[in-house]
């Protein structure tokens, strides 16, 4: 992080001597905070309290929670709008707008019952507002643009004021030329924790928000208009394999929470485990209500909560169920060639276009381990790879890796599951099973299976 927290503290604590809490926000608010700024993608470690009441700091992936500083009996926070630029995944960068050097903008975390104090400062090129989505304020802290409150002009700040008056799981985004703003990537979480630091306590909080950019590959400006064809599905604005793994001990309590602020749906499925869903941007679900799933849709402008133990290791992969959603940009144009005898249209296009070379007659896994010539600033419609071979995804997938014995607090990457022995799918080398059935019987013959590295079994069906 850019500003230390000592620093920040010791700064607000000056401030808090000569303020008294009495004077009104107004009068407090001439003294702007420190606005921190972050130039890294990758996730940050969580940014425990040092002072106020105890909670669980959430870990955003691929990103990170803004410092803030006491003034009296307010929390305050700096949000800067502004143009970024942000890392999709190494080899791609987009040119966004966001808030405070990244985009989505940093996490906001605070209590049940505190007040809040926002400033934000508007750097953009035109002017924007803010929306604290989910929350219960004064309507006219709700930052809908000509409707609660001016637009921010460029140029300037405005401060939003509110008592934060339940915990849960919320965001932020503008109200003002929202088609744009959002399209540009302009978004963040927000996250109050409970009051009492036991309820419904988890040992790792993990937070992302989905956005999809449509940028054609070469370009680094997304296509503001576009409303269906995206070519870039994000979570937290990366696209696999630029999205961080979500590092868990065995035996934690975990709690994976997510909005949506793209233009459609996204069934966000984990492998491994059931889990119930625990708290959406209405509030928390009582446990006694809470069904099982293995998927979750999460609607537009939706934020759900889903909670799990962690009592299954592995490498666990965490996507989005559209297969779409799973892809970055170069390939997406690509015809259905399974099936297609292209040696002759192929020879026949070659006169033409001398470089053609027709693709994914078999399917089109081949692509995802095919090193192909990439225009400048894109990203294979497939890839990564892990201890087995190329993984063939990208966009909104990651993988979740429960290990044993790792300490708390540390999210360092692991490394590829190593799977206890005889716990591998793995390949039937007797005979074939066409051959060993015994014509016209019905009957099937004894195979053999062969675990590698093990025993041998005899099935006899
Ligand atoms: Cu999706």
């Amino acid at each position: 992080m850019t500003v230390s927290r000592r620093n920040f503290l010791g700064a607000s604590g000056a401030f808090a001597l000569i303020s008294a809490s009495t004077v009104s926000g107004r009068t407090q608010a001439a003294s702007i905070p420190e606005a921190a700024t972050m130039k890294d993608s990758a996730t940050q470690p969580p940014y425990a309290p040092a002072t106020g009441p105890d909670y669980n700091p959430v870990v955003t992936l691929n990103g990170w929670t803004l410092p803030w500083r006491m003034n009296g009996d307010w929390k305050e926070f700096h949000l800067v709008a502004e143009p970024v630029v942000r890392e999709l995944a190494p080899g791609m960068i987009a040119h966004l707008w966001g808030y405070n050097g990244q985009s989505p903008g940093p996490t906001i975390e605070a209590v049940e019952g505190d007040k809040v104090r926002i400033f934000v400062t508007n750097k953009l090129p035109e002017h924007t507002t803010i929306h604290w989505h989910g929350q219960i304020l004064p309507s006219g802290m709700d930052g809908v643009g000509g409707l609660t409150q001016p637009h921010i002009p460029a140029g300037k700040t405005f401060v939003y004021e509110f008592q934060l008056m339940k915990s849960g799981t919320f965001m932020y985004h503008p109200h003002s030329d929202e088609m744009v703003q959002m399209a540009m990537g302009m978004m963040g979480f927000f996250v109050v924790h409970p009051k009492d630091p036991a309820f419904r306590r988890v040992d790792r909080d993990f937070v992302f928000l989905m956005a999809a950019y449509d940028i054609e590959p070469g370009a680094y400006v997304p296509r503001i208009a576009e409303m269906t064809n995206f070519n870039m599905w994000t979570w937290n604005s990366r696209v696999f394999p630029g999205i961080d793994p979500l590092v868990v001990a065995k035996g934690d309590k975990v709690r994976i929470r997510f909005g949506n602020l793209t233009m459609t749906n996204h069934p966000i499925h984990m492998h491994g485990y059931d889990f119930k869903v625990s708290c959406t941007d209405g509030g928390w679900v009582p446990e006694s209500a809470a069904w099982p799933e293995v998927t979750i849709d999460c609607a537009v402008g939706q934020m759900r909560a889903f909670d799990f133990v962690a009592d299954n290791p592995g490498d666990w992969a965490f996507h989005c169920h559209k297969s779409h959603h799973t892809m970055n940009a170069m390939g997406h144009d690509i015809r259905t060639f399974i099936g297609v005898d292209t040696k002759e249209a192929g020879k026949r296009i070659r006169d033409l276009v001398p470089d053609y070379m027709p693709m994914g007659t078999a399917g089109m896994a081949d692509m995802a381990e095919m090193e192909m010539p990439l225009p400048e600033n894109t990203l294979p419609m497939m890839s990564g790879w892990a201890q087995f071979g190329a993984i063939e995804m990208g966009g909104m997938f990651s993988v979740v890796k429960v290990r044993e014995g790792l300490a708390s607090g540390d999210y360092a990457d692991p490394g590829w599951y190593q799977h206890p022995e005889g716990t591998v799918a793995f390949e039937w080398t007797g005979e074939a099973r066409d051959a060993a059935r015994a014509p016209g019987t019905g009957q099937e013959a004894n195979l053999t299976v062969v675990r590698p590295g093990t025993h041998q079994n005899n099935i006899n069906n």
